[in-house]
């Protein structure tokens, strides 16, 4: 009997999606009691710590679990499920962990990399393991702002290190006991198999706790991400279809370019080493995207399939609709959380709420989409699409925005520019600049950016690396660079002169032009790290 324990606190869906994948079925743990019946327990941990241990308790799970993992019967912990097993974290000071594991959590330090530490990185095995000691060579999909440090007291309990800036503990291991700090139903084929390891293999000739090889060198690297992205609507014959526009138009000939089926394509993707898939519901802003079942059906479908993350986009907001119903921000990304989405992206509402926040002198209220969804899904599940267009100046006094001096003179020979802020897919420009838009969204708890530029959009002329730079340096969170990719050298350049962590292209891999796989090899020949 496998049993899921799920307190109710986020999306677990994927664990799902990848177990039911494999042919397993999942009972979910009700009861106390049912903790001790299980035969494979799997403990998903999602949200803070402290809403973690607080649902443990509220349900009466804190001594059973104690008890099962005491024994080193089969369990898996993913991600917070390993954070847990230790005596508190920063993340929720004076909340008492399961204190299974000697030593407290600690959040990554933002002035030396990007927080959360998101994205896929290698691991190094510190002794045999059943589950992963055929997945020693492969990446896996990382997303957290704490870790575990490896000490003096814990080190028998250590299974992988990671390097982010500094090692930190990936897995543990005592007996039938392991808990991983990435996510295996998100690391594609190698994530599968641990899964499947755990599932189906004999447990019971686990070593016990017990270190006995030194974590081999060198550091594990941090791959670049490539992310493939599908901009979905309906077209005139009400198909949803993939489209995509040059500088935000997709239609040609006053039709709306079809470029294949949003699943089809998604799982094409998957196949081809995508370490990432976006869906962006591009036309959402006008309509209730609860109402887009199709959409949520693509959401549902892409799901069950594909095993690395997958972003939706498009009508975050709060809506009233035909009856008068009223529906949060936070309601409508809970549906795309439902359906199978991991991030969900902001693009129009987060202009209008950075407009708030600055107007409200650079404080938030709590109220808005960000700081809502944040609060229940975690920083890392907000990714904040940013549409910029250049507005150029002869004389950077002749705007208050954040302005460069720019190596792409303007059509009149302008030597400075500003990213202005857009909404409702680039048809209204407002007075804001990304600099302002990106910073306010940190602050109110944004995981990432996805960085478009409507100049550069389906040009193939390549990433705007000062648009890209600017960015960089104003926020501290990951950044995703878009917009232009047209050769893999554009990834290379992209990658060797800005210190973002992902790319995303659109046409190039729809049109078939350049696959993903030529765009690693690309980036792996100029040693840059990628997932292979
Ligand atoms: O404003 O919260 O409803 O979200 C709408 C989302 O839809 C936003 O993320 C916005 O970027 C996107 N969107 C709206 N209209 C369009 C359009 O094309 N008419 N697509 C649109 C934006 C930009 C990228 C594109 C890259 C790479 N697409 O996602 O895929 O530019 O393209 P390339 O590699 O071909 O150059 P809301």
């Amino acid at each position: 009997m496998i049993s899921l324990l799920d307190y109710g606190a986020g999306n677990v869906r994927s664990v799902r999606n990848a177990i039911t994948r494999l042919g397993f079925e999942l009972t979910e743990i009700e009861r106390p009691e049912d903790i001790l019946r299980a035969q494979r327990l799997i403990f998903p941990g999602v949200g803070a710590f402290g809403t973690a241990m607080h649902c443990l308790h509220q349900r009466g799970y804190i001594e059973p679990l104690r008890a099962y993992l005491a024994a080193g019967r089969p369990f898996l912990g993913i991600c917070l499920g390993l954070q847990t097993l230790f005596e508190g974290s920063e993340e929720s000071p004076g909340v008492e962990g399961l204190g299974l594991i000697p030593g407290q959590v600690r959040r990554f330090d933002d002035q030396a990399r990007s927080v959360p530490h998101m994205g896929w990185n290698g691991i190094r095995l510190c002794k045999d393991s059943p589950l992963l000691d055929e997945q020693a060579d492969a990446k896996m999909y990382f997303v957290h702002s704490y870790y575990a440090a490896a000490t003096a007291d814990n080190r028998d309990w250590v299974l992988a290190l990671t390097d982010y800036g500094q090692p930190f503990i990936s897995a543990v291991q005592y007996q039938a006991v392991t808990a991983l700090q990435f996510h295996p139903e998100k690391s594609a084929a190698a994530g599968l198999e641990i899964f499947k390891r755990f599932l189906a293999a004999d447990l019971s000739t686990a070593p016990a706790r017990r270190h006995n090889k030194p974590p081999p060198a060198p550091q594990t690297q941090p791959a670049k991400r490539i992310i493939a992205c599908l901009d979905v609507r309906t077209n005139d014959q009400g198909d949803l279809v993939v489209t995509k526009g040059d500088q935000y138009d997709v239609r040609e000939r006053g039709v709306v370019r079809n470029l294949g089926k949003p699943v089809d394509l998604a799982q094409r993707y998957y196949q081809e080493g995508a370490d990432e898939i976006a869906f962006l519901n591009i036309t959402a802003f006008r309509d209730f995207p609860l109402a887009d079942q199709p959409m949520l059906e693509v959401l549902r479908r892409a799901s069950e399939a594909i095993f690395v993350p997958l972003t939706i986009g498009g009508g975050i907001r709060a809506f009233t609709d035909n009856e008068g119903q009223v529906y949060s921000a936070l309601d409508v990304a809970a549906e795309y959380f439902r359906s199978g989405a991991d991030k969900i992206s902001i693009g129009s509402e987060a202009v209008l709420i950075a407009e708030q926040y600055r107007a409200r002198g650079g404080t938030g209220d709590g109220s808005s989409a960000i700081e809502q969804i944040a609060r229940v899904y975690g920083n890392q599940a907000v990714v904040i699409s940013v549409d910029p267009r250049r507005v150029y100046v002869d004389n950077p006094k002749d705007t208050t925005h954040h302005c460069i001096h720019t190596e792409q003179p303007g059509p009149n020979g302008e030597t400075h520019c500003w990213f202005q802020c857009t909404i409702r897919g680039g048809r209204e420009g407002r007075d804001l600049d990304v600099i302002e838009l990106v910073a306010a969204c940190q602050a109110l708890g944004a995981g990432e950016i996805l960085l478009n530029s409507i100049d550069r959009d389906g040009s193939g002329h390549g990433f705007d690396l000062e648009l890209i730079q600017q960015v960089r340096q104003a926020v501290t969170i990951p950044v995703i660079a878009s917009s232009g990719a047209g050769t893999p050298e554009h990834f290379t350049a992209l990658f060797a002169a800005v210190d973002v962590e992902a790319a995303l292209a659109a046409g190039i891999f729809h049109r078939r032009e350049v696959p993903i796989r030529q765009v690693k090899s690309a980036l792996r020949a100029a040693d840059i790290e990628t997932r292979d």
